[in-house]
């Protein structure tokens, strides 16, 4: 007997809208449930005792069974429902890659989310003040992540190969959220044409548009200087901090 899988997420979160483009591109059902992040109800013990000990969201809820970390849930998705094979590999060597890209994705280009967070989502935490070594070190892993997706798309048109596979989905929405917030300017983008050439044929599919106009929206309203209603005190880009111990919840700024 199959059960409803009940997705955990947030869509100003990158990888939370990776597997949610991916259930609406393998046209599995689910029921949503937004976990307020903003909040941060996500810290509660009880939130982490029941569902994920990092207290991070995406998570996905398949009866008895639960599963977090954006990449292994898009995993099961695609070993339960059984996708077509372009999404995670027809043979080894396209499953190596997709493999590869995941655990490069992990340690680089996610790690540049910081440039994203210190300079649109810090203020509305922890008011003005001066984030500019998180945002330059966000810069910094990014601009040597774009250029290894730059080597890797003058190749191929997606990152893994000439079919669509998950490797595009985690790696295009950490680019949604930077061209949300303004992150990249046009000087950047022009330095890698393929990434850009990627990024646009990406973003032009209609799922990819459905998952992201929550974080475009966010993005207009922090460019107009308004900030979004955040209660919580610790930050949710955590690991991408300069000091601080982000991974155990304490606010980088009372541990400074
Ligand atoms: N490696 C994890 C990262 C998940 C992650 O960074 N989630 C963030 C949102 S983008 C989160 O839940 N932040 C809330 C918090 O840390 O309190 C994955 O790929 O699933």
């Amino acid at each position: 007997m199959s059960s409803t899988l009940r997705y955990l997420h947030h869509p100003a979160s990158q990888p939370c809208r990776a597997v949610q483009q991916f259930l609406l591109e393998i046209e599995v059902p689910f029921e949503e449930e937004i976990i307020d992040i903003m909040s941060g109800i996500n810290e509660l013990q009880d939130f982490k005792d029941s569902h994920n000990p990092t207290g991070q969201v995406p998570i996905l809820i398949d009866g008895d069974f639960t599963v977090w970390e954006s990449a292994a849930i898009a995993f099961y998705l695609n070993e339960k429902f059984n996708a077509p094979s372009n999404w995670f590999g027809a043979n080894a060597e396209q499953r190596a890659r997709i493999q590869q890209y995941l655990h490069w994705h992990s340690t680089t280009l996610r790690r540049g989310a910081g440039a994203f967070f210190y300079s649109n989502f810090a203020e509305c935490i922890w008011g003005k003040r001066d984030y500019s070594k998180e945002i330059e070190k966000g810069h910094m892993v990014l601009r040597e992540s774009m250029g290894i997706l730059e080597g890797w798309l003058s190749k191929t048109e997606y990152v893994c190969g000439d079919e669509i596979s998950f490797a595009d989905l985690q790696g295009v929405h950490e680019f949604v959220s930077h061209k949300a917030g303004r992150v990249i300017s046009d000087s950047q983008w022009a330095e890698f044409p393929n990434v850009k050439r990627w990024f646009d044929m990406l973003t032009a599919r209609p799922h990819a548009k459905t998952v992201s106009a929550t974080i475009i929206e966010v993005g207009k309203i922090r460019a107009r200087g308004e900030l979004i209603p955040m209660t919580r005190k610790t930050s949710l880009a955590k690991g991408t901090e300069v000091v601080g111990s982000g991974t155990l919840g304490i606010p980088y700024f009372e541990t400074a």
